[in-house]
C-alpha cells in the first residue's frame, strides 16, 4: 500500500448549534487537553495545530433559510469557512484532522476535501462511523437539527442547496458513502437510504460478520478504484459505556476493542487522507473519559500499535 503523508494539520471547529444539546463547542479544547497533538508527534508525525476557526468575520448570505433547518445562518457560516479552510489544507498535502464540534461541521470539512480530490482527479470515499445515518434533509427531518443532515448534504440531496452560496459544492457519489455502526435511523431517512442504495453496516451486520471483515470490505472497494478515504468519526459510534460524553447516546454501540481494530486496519491501509472527530460533548463527559478514548483511537488511526504485526491479506469478505 501507498504510504500516508507524514504531516498532519489540526483545525478546531467549536460549533454546537447543529445539535439540540449545547456543549460540543468545547470539544476541540478537550481533545487538545487529552493530548492529541503530543500523541501524534510521538508517532513521528509532523503536526501543525492551526487553532480554532471562527465565523465572526463572515457576512451572511441572503438566500431563504429552509423551513426545517435550525440555526441555518450560523451553520452556513461554519460550512463556508470550513469548506474553504479544508480545501486549502488538503492542498498542502497534509492530513487535515478536524476537531468538532457537532457533526454539521462535516458539510464544510468533507466538501473541501472532496473539492481537492476532484481537482487532482482522485476518487474520495467517506467512512461515516456513527450511531446515526445523518441522512435527513430539511424535508425528512423530525428534529430540524442540522447535524442529522450532513451525510445527505454531502451526497447532494436537495434542500440545502444555497448553503455554500457561490462556493463550489463537490458532492460525493452515493456509492462512495459507507455508513458504519448505525443503530438509529428515522423512518423517512431509512426510506431515502434504501432508495439511494447506500451501504449501511449497521450493528447487526457488525454482530454477524465482525468489524474486521466489514472494514476490509470497504478498504478493498476504495483500493479497487484507486481512491482515498475520509473518516468522519462521530464519537456516539462507540457504546455509551465507553463514551458517555455525547448528547445523542444510543445503546449497543461499538466496543473499545472493535473501535481500535477499525482504526488499526484503517492505518495499515494507508488510504486515509482526512479525518473529522465530532460530537464529543465535554459538558456531559465523566472526568475526561470520552475525550481520552477519542484521542487513543486517533492514535491507532495514525499508527499506534502494540507489536508491528501487519494486517493479514487473506480475509474472507462477504457481499453485503
Ligand atoms: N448526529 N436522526 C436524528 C436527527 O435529529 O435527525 C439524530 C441525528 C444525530 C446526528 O449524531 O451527528
Ligand atoms: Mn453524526
Ligand atoms: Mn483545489
Ligand atoms: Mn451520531
Amino acid at each position: 500500500d501507498k504510504a500516508s503523508p507524514s504531516r498532519v494539520a489540526v483545525l478546531g471547529a467549536p460549533i454546537d448549534l447543529g445539535a439540540s444539546v449545547r456543549g460540543t463547542l468545547m470539544g476541540p479544547a478537550a481533545l487538545r487537553t487529552a493530548g492529541l497533538v503530543p500523541l501524534l508527534e510521538s508517532l513521528g508525525l509532523d503536526v501543525t495545530d492551526y487553532g480554532d476557526v471562527g465565523i465572526a468575520d463572515m457576512t451572511d448570505l441572503s438566500d431563504d433559510p429552509p423551513a426545517k433547518a435550525k440555526h441555518y445562518r450560523q451553520i452556513q457560516r461554519w460550512s463556508r469557512v470550513l469548506a474553504r479552510r479544508s480545501h486549502e489544507l488538503a492542498h498542502t498535502g497534509a492530513i487535515p484532522v478536524f476537531l468538532g464540534g457537532d457533526h454539521s461541521l462535516s458539510m464544510g470539512s468533507v466538501n473541501g476535501v472532496a473539492r481537492h480530490c476532484r481537482d487532482v482527479g482522485q476518487e474520495l470515499f467517506v467512512l461515516w462511523l456513527d450511531a446515526h445515518a445523518d441522512y435527513n434533509t430539511p424535508e425528512t427531518t423530525i428534529t430540524a437539527n442540522m447535524h442529522g443532515m450532513s451525510a445527505a448534504f454531502l451526497c447532494g440531496e436537495p434542500g440545502l442547496d444555497g448553503l455554500l452560496g457561490g462556493d463550489v459544492r463537490a458532492t460525493i457519489p452515493t456509492e462512495h458513502l459507507e455508513l458504519f455502526g448505525i443503530r438509529s435511523i428515522d423512518k423517512a431517512e431509512k426510506e431515502l437510504l434504501r432508495m439511494r442504495r447506500i451501504s449501511v453496516a449497521d450493528m447487526r451486520a457488525i454482530d454477524e460478520f465482525g468489524v474486521g471483515v466489514l472494514t476490509r470490505r470497504i478498504l478493498d472497494k476504495v483500493r479497487a478504484r484507486n481512491g482515498v478515504l475520509h473518516v468522519s468519526f462521530d464519537v456516539d459510534f462507540l457504546d455509551p459505556e465507553v463514551a458517555p460524553g455525547v448528547g445523542t447516546t444510543v445503546p449497543g454501540g461499538a466496543t473499545y476493542r472493535e473501535a481500535h481494530l477499525i482504526m488499526e486496519l484503517l492505518h495499515d491501509s494507508g488510504l486515509v487522507r482526512s479525518v473529522d472527530i465530532v460530537e464529543l460533548n465535554p459538558f456531559l463527559d465523566e472526568r475526561g473519559k470520552t475525550a481520552r478514548v477519542a484521542v487513543e483511537l486517533i492514535g491507532s488511526l495514525f499508527g499506534q500499535q502494540i507489536t508491528d504485526r501487519p494486517t493479514p491479506t487473506n480475509a474472507i469478505v462477504p457481499d453485503l
